[in-house]
């Protein structure tokens, strides 16, 4: 019992976004519709939770396709795959669900656009993260690779007349505008997106962690350690000097961390159900707190259609995880 708590502030908006909840629907829907078991090439989101719920359903993840037996049903993570495992996975004749957010199609879409007109590409991403790995693999050369501003001045395309920038879908805001201010820099006839390759759903987390660390002691971010946006939202809040910690389940919160706070902010990345924040606020309470307050702050709307051949009415509508 830590007497100084007195509120827990949630995050507005916090948690899923359109991407996730479509990717665990085609999930749970193929499994409805084919029956156990259905594979899934990576986590279908970076979350042990969510992992776990659809390895109970019936759902089997794997990273090799040469792990799928014939025949079977694979769904390709939210995170999306390169051409050369799309290609693979139409070779080995599996029945495919792509359950990439549309948002990371545009951008492969973009790419694949722009290297017919002749462009290189300068990305700004996290180096073996399953995006990049993805988006990068849509060509087959002349995607070069930054992660930070450093690599900027050693990045060598072959020429500087046709070069675009694209980035992963989950920086950091502010870091990935500092890359593209040194990119603009080096390269100045560089064409930029006209709206930013990063989502909505990372803007609008981040934008509500900005606005919250202010007001609170400490803030607990629910989200697994390999997801990269939930990481982001951590970093922010610790770079905004306040205190912060990122949490896969309720289990892992520490009485210490709370001695001498009085406000918590709560938020989860963009992979974490609102299940874990409810037990992540029970435990809060139980060391103490004695109010939760929602913020203020922007309402998503934004849903994704299923992909062709999951939208059957005929598959009754499975539980979904939340
Ligand atoms: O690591 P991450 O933030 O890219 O992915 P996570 O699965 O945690 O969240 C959903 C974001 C996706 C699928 C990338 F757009
Ligand atoms: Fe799509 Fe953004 Fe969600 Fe990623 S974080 S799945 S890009 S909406």
């Amino acid at each position: 019992m830590n007497p100084g708590i007195e509120e827990v502030i949630l995050a507005e908006p916090r948690g899923f976004c359109a991407g996730v909840d479509r990717a665990i629907e085609i999930v749970e829907r193929a499994i409805a519709k084919f029956g156990a078991p259905i594979y899934v090439r990576h986590e279908i989101v970076h979350n042990t939770y969510v992992v776990n719920e659809l390895k109970a359903k019936g759902a089997i993840f794997i990273e090799e396709l040469s792990d799928v037996p014939p025949g079977a049903t694979l769904v390709f993570s939210a995170h999306g795959v390169s051409k050369a495992v799309e290609q693979e996975a139409r070779d080995r004749g599996f029945e495919i669900f792509d359950a990439t957010c549309p948002l990371v199609t545009k951008v492969h879409v973009e790419v694949a656009k722009l290297a017919k007109e002749g462009y290189e590409f300068i990305m700004i991403g996290h180096k073996g993260h399953p995006e990049v790995e993805g988006t990068m693999g849509q060509l087959s050369s002349g995607i070069h690779l930054v992660e930070d501003v450093a690599d900027v001045a050693k990045v060598a395309p072959s020429q500087t007349e046709k070069l675009a920038v694209v980035t992963q879908t989950t920086l950091s805001v502010d870091d990935a505008a500092e890359i593209a201010a040194a990119v603009r820099a080096r390269f100045p006839k560089v064409r930029e997106p006209k709206q930013q390759d990063i989502c909505y759903a990372t803007q609008n987390r981040q934008d509500a962690v900005k606005i919250m660390s202010p007001q609170v002691d400490l803030v607990i971010v629910v989200g697994s350690p390999t997801s990269s946006n939930s990481n982001r939202l951590r970093e922010l809040a610790q770079r905004l000097g306040t205190e912060s910690y990122m949490v896969d389940s309720a289990d892992e919160l520490k009485p210490e961390w709370f001695e001498g706070k009085g406000r918590i902010g709560l938020t989860a990345g963009a992979s974490a159900p609102e299940v874990l924040v409810r037990e992540v606020i029970d435990r809060v309470r139980a060391f103490g707190a004695v109010s939760v307050r929602k913020m203020d702050g922007i309402e998503e709307t934004i849903k994704f259609p299923l992909p062709k051949g999951l939208k059957l009415d005929d598959i009754p509508p499975p539980g979904h995880i939340s």
